[in-house]
């Protein structure tokens, strides 16, 4: 088995941030574009991930899916970008504390909010997330606390996958646009990275709307059965 890596995305989809961290890792990968309702739910991909949802990641006979998982997982396969503090060092604490809580609370509590599910009063205490203010006033105080990146003053995959969601939040208002993420984010999205894993997916969706917009196009000349 070689040792390609394989990356199974739709550019609307979360496999964004993963192509953004694999351009920050700079090692070639293959792109498999799949389409929602039809290939990710086909049996070759379900082998792969039965949750049939994208990202995924095949490294080998390695096969990664969460987005959060796969930015960790390439972090550590590929040291010498140097997107993770090594193994021993005690900065894969806050590493491995941002890297989760993105993708337990923050996710969360943003997709809840976004879906109108709230948590009923006085639950909270059982609700992993607690509050959407909660999590929110907890990161900006860690943006407040760290400086330019969130681990160790270096930039990590961490950031990238944390700020993707930063990221997105703001874009699509899901987020408040609070300066300190406002601040954080101005500085990660001008990355050389980020910026080409963002024209690599927007070229990809304009692709796949032109393809769609033909095949209605066709449909119409043909006209019903
Ligand atoms: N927990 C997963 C979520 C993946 C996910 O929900 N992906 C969406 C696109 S952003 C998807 O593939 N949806 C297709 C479906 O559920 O059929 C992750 O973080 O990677």
């Amino acid at each position: 088995m070689s040792d390609e890596l394989i990356f199974y995305t739709h550019p609307q989809s979360r496999g964004r941030v993963v192509r953004w961290m694999l351009e920050e890792v700079g090692q070639p990968y293959r792109t498999e574009v799949l389409q929602y309702g039809t290939t990710m739910k086909a049996r070759d991909y379900l082998a792969l991930n039965p949750m049939g949802k994208v990202p995924a990641l095949r490294h080998g006979d390695t096969v990664i899916t969460e987005t959060a998982a796969i930015c960790a997982y390439l972090a550590d396969a590929f040291p010498e970008a140097q997107l993770a503090p090594l193994i021993n060092n005690r900065l894969r604490g806050p590493y491995y504390r941002w890297l989760f809580f993105a993708a337990g609370p923050l996710e969360a509590a943003v997709l809840n909010r976004m879906l109108g599910f709230v948590v009923p009063a006085g639950r909270e205490v059982s609700a992993g997330y607690g509050s959407y203010a909660a999590v929110m006033d907890t990161l900006e105080r860690a943006f407040s606390d760290c400086g330019d990146y969130l681990v160790g003053g270096s930039f990590t995959a961490a950031d990238v996958y944390l700020g993707a969601h930063i990221g997105f939040g703001l874009q699509f208002g899901t987020i408040e646009k609070r300066p300190a993420f406002e601040r954080y984010w101005a500085r990660l999205s001008v990355r050389s990275a980020r910026q080409r894993a963002d024209s690599i997916d927007n070229a990809l969706a304009a692709e796949q709307q032109r393809g769609a917009a033909a095949g209605d196009a066709k449909a119409e000349a043909t006209g019903p059965n």
